[in-house]
């Protein structure tokens, strides 16, 4: 795979691909970054973009993990203190899932995020931004009914963080591209760069291929699964044997073996009795799609190996957690 594929792949949207093209061409010492709402625990939906950066990381980049603190008080999600007490858990999840240590560099938003510099720019955006372009980028990202003054703020500062993490590259899933938008819009009035983006998909919820699948809404997998967890979820997931029956819904055990399990194993193996025709090689998520939807995989087959990935995937994790928590 050239570099430009494996930076993009299972991308849901690049901005724009000339762009990703010069960076992909030329990636030493270029520098990408994530920012997540520090949260206990782990689920999917961190491990979507996560494994985008593994990705970036093979691909000879250096990876920016903002573990957004000053972000998640601004979105309500509790005090201060409590949030700071989640990053640090965050951040050993997210070694233990197979960050290259070497090449990721975790900061605090509050680090540099209240500094005299940043807050003028900050200011100085609030000033060049309309309350009704804030509210739009922040749609998808705001928690809670009532928009605050803190979720118009929230987007700006999301956009100045790419200038001031110095970072080439901003990694999101679908539901951050309007603040991406923003940046790229207004950064240049600052006298800054315009930064490249790319976005991961939304996968949908387990149990029904529908909607966003996050930590509050649906059924989801999360760092504090057992293994046992992971198999009731996965056997009871949705799974249609054709790829997209009604055009919107869709299959979420085809997703997770193309968004999680493919990118992380050479190849995956599904165990079959003999007398069912024995055991499955894929080295290639389309043969196991087409397998699956011309019923050469049954979906319960497809389902154990599934889960017996995912298992591996979240062990790590798993057992970090239990020992920060002292379990
Ligand atoms: N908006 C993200 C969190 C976040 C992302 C970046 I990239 C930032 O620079 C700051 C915050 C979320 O919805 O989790």
């Amino acid at each position: 795979m050239d570099t430009y594929e494996l930076v993009t792949r299972n991308a849901a949207e690049v901005v724009t691909e000339e762009e990703v093209r010069a960076l992909a061409d030329d990636p030493d010492g270029k520098r990408a970054y994530v920012g997540y709402e520090p949260s206990g625990v782990l689920h999917l939906g961190h491990l979507l973009t996560a494994n985008k950066l593994i990705d970036l990381q093979d691909a000879g980049l250096d990876v920016v993990v903002l573990l957004a603190d000053v972000h998640a008080y601004l979105n309500g999600k509790g005090t201060f203190e409590e949030i700071r007490e989640t990053a640090d858990q965050m951040k050993e999840q997210f070694l233990a899932y197979g960050l290259d240590e070497e090449s990721t560099e975790f900061v605090l938003g509050s680090e540099y995020q209240l500094d005299e510099d940043y807050v003028l720019d900050q200011h100085e955006l609030e000033l060049e931004t309309s309350l009704n372009r804030a509210q739009r980028a922040m749609a998808e990202i705001q928690s809670g009914e009532t928009a605050k003054v803190s979720h118009v703020v929230y987007p700006l500062m999301q956009a100045l963080d790419i200038e001031y993490l110095d970072v080439d590259l901003a990694i999101g899933g679908m539901d951050q591209r309007k603040v991406h938008m923003l940046a790229r819009e207004e950064l240049p009035s600052l006298g800054y760069r315009k930064p490249p983006a790319l976005h991961t998909p939304i996968v949908g919820d387990l149990s029904t291929g529908e909607g966003k699948m996050s930590s509050s809404e649906g059924v989801t997998l999360s760092m504090e699964d057992a293994t046992e967890d992971i198999e009731e979820k996965v056997n009871s997931a949705f799974c249609p044997p054709e790829r997209d029956p009604e055009g919107e819904k869709v299959n979420p055990v085809l997703e997770l073996f193309q968004y999680h399990v493919f990118p992380r194993f050479e190849e995956v193996v599904v165990e079959r009795p003999d007398e069912y025709g024995g055991d499955l090689v894929y080295e290639d998520y389309d043969d196991l799609a087409d397998d699956l939807e011309s019923g050469e995989l049954h979906p319960a087959d497809a389902k154990g190996a599934l889960a017996t990935y995912l298992d591996e995937l979240i062990a790590p994790g798993r057992k970090r957690l239990r020992e920060i928590r002292g379990e």
